[in-house]
């Protein structure tokens, strides 16, 4: 069978602030959470040291190369791109009462050169990064005073940006501050589970407070949460198995739940009563919560199975213990290959929220190899992309609502969890190695004309996956 997309239906590629720009001092841009995660990896945290080598300093240089990468995309056909804005080069310290004028010229300039191209952006606010002093003097999201600070940086972007970007994204992958703290929210490793969900619930309420300064700013503009939607299966069909998943899908489903229908999902009073949490939640924030997402993103690269009875393997305990699957593969670095699991998500989500989708990343890490004759014959992540988006293709003749897809680092970025430049996803490839070494030069790869070709026929010329 072959698809034709919508007419209407986004084509791109998603990057982060962090992972491409470098430029990490420039322009009276503050310091990040990112900027002292030691080589950028989720590990222990370690104060950034004079001298110290973090890769994402220079990350690719987007910071200076933008209009030579966003040409490239719009060489392949791209309608859309995810980006997002550096919270410190808008707030250096996060607290500020006025913003960097040099950090908002800077996008400026990024969205004029979209327009330039017809390509719409998708903007996250924050991106797992927020202004270092944020998380050192306020100890990041467990602190309400950050609600004030976020919903002043969001309001200011919207009115300086409003009028070229109409898409935008709260929070990335909101839920994985259960898992990785630090990076994202700011909240110092080795909080208990109080510190945490009430952290989560701050983040929770500016994410509303944005929804509603969005909707009252941009009436045009549409606004998302932003979700990692790994699913977690029954690793038997046991009835405490089938349970068990259920509750870990719920782990990242809460967030959802508030985000869509507006106030906290039942389940969550009985998990919060087993953990002697007791939230903070004011009147004030009930209300705030109210003020709902227009469409729900979220992101996808694995999905993990879990059993209550049964010794299963666990694959990468990196970002999230998934348990492995006899049925899929796994790439390199451990995230199980499962592209029907994608179909599976997006009609999941369609159920329970009825609200369009986004899938705003995707793709395969992979080592690349420049071969003799200069190329880079990526077939595999050809045959990843091709399998995924056809269970897209797949899941809108189910009759779901999907407004886009944008792949993860359509061209060649700093990983997150690992700081790897040779763990690579892009079309277009960056010379540029782990230890910082190459000329940042960028090369087509042969998915970039295979994506091109995708995107010219709207989806028809996807293949069936090979089983
Ligand atoms: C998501 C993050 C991205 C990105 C991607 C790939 O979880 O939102 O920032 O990096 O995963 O992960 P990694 O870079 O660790 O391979």
């Amino acid at each position: 069978m072959s698809f034709r997309f919508p007419n209407e239906f986004l084509w791109g590629g998603a990057t982060a602030a962090n992972q491409i720009e470098g430029a990490y001092n420039v322009d009276g841009k503050g310091l990040s959470t990112s900027d002292v995660q030691p080589f950028g990896t989720f590990g222990e945290l370690k104060m950034r040291q004079q001298g110290d080598f973090n890769i994402k300093d220079t990350a690719i240089d987007f910071y200076h190369n933008y209009p030579d990468d966003i040409a490239l995309f719009a060489e392949m056909g791209f309608t859309c791109f995810r980006l997002s804005i550096a919270w410190s080069r808008i707030f250096p310290k996060g607290d500020e009462l006025e913003p960097n004028e040099l950090g908002l010229a800077y996008y400026d300039k990024i969205f004029a050169e979209l327009e330039k191209h017809g390509i719409v952006p998708l903007v996250t606010l924050s991106h797992y990064e927020m202004p270092l002093h944020l998380a050192l003097h306020y100890q990041g999201w467990t602190s309400r005073e950050l609600i004030v600070f976020f919903e002043r940086y969001a309001r200011v972007v919207f009115a300086r940006y409003g009028h070229r970007v109409k898409h935008w994204l709260t929070f990335n992958e909101i839920n994985i501050s259960l898992h990785e703290p630090f990076t994202g929210a700011g909240i110092p490793r080795g909080s208990d589970a109080q510190g945490l969900y009430q952290g989560m619930h701050h983040q929770l309420v500016a994410s509303a407070k944005a929804v509603k300064a969005c909707h009252e700013l941009l009436p045009d503009a549409k606004i998302g949460n932003m979700m990692l939607g790994a699913i977690q299966y029954p690793f038997t069909c046991h009835p405490d198995d089938i349970f068990a998943a259920m509750q870990e899908n719920r782990e990242w489903l809460f967030f959802g739940d508030v985000q869509c229908r507006g106030y906290y999902p039942s389940y969550m009073t009985r998990k919060f009563k087993e953990m002697g949490v007791e939230l903070d939640i004011s009147e004030a924030d009930k209300e705030a919560l109210k003020e709902t997402i227009d469409f729900v993103s979220f992101s996808y690269y694995m999905t993990g199975c879990v059993s209550t009875h049964q010794e299963i393997e666990i694959l990468d305990e990196k970002i999230l213990k998934m348990g492995g699957n006899p049925y899929l593969k796994s790439s390199d670095w451990g995230w199980q290959i499962d592209p029907k699991g994608l179909r599976i998500v997006l009609n999941f989500l369609y159920d329970r929220y009825q609200k369009p989708l986004f899938i705003v990343e995707n793709g395969l890490g992979a080592v690349d190899k420049v071969n003799q004759q200069g190329e880079i014959e990526d077939d595999y992540r050809i045959a990843y992309l091709n399998d995924h988006l056809y269970q897209v293709g797949e899941a809108l003749q189910d009759g779901v609502q999907v407004m886009g897809y944008t792949s993860w680092g359509p061209i060649d970025l700093v990983s997150a969890s690992t700081a790897q430049m040779s763990k690579r996803y892009g079309f277009i490839y960056v010379d540029r190695d782990d230890n910082g070494q190459g000329s940042l030069a960028r090369k087509r790869k042969k998915s970039f004309y295979w994506y091109q070709s995708v995107i010219k026929s709207q989806g028809e010329n996807l293949n069936p996956p090979a089983e």
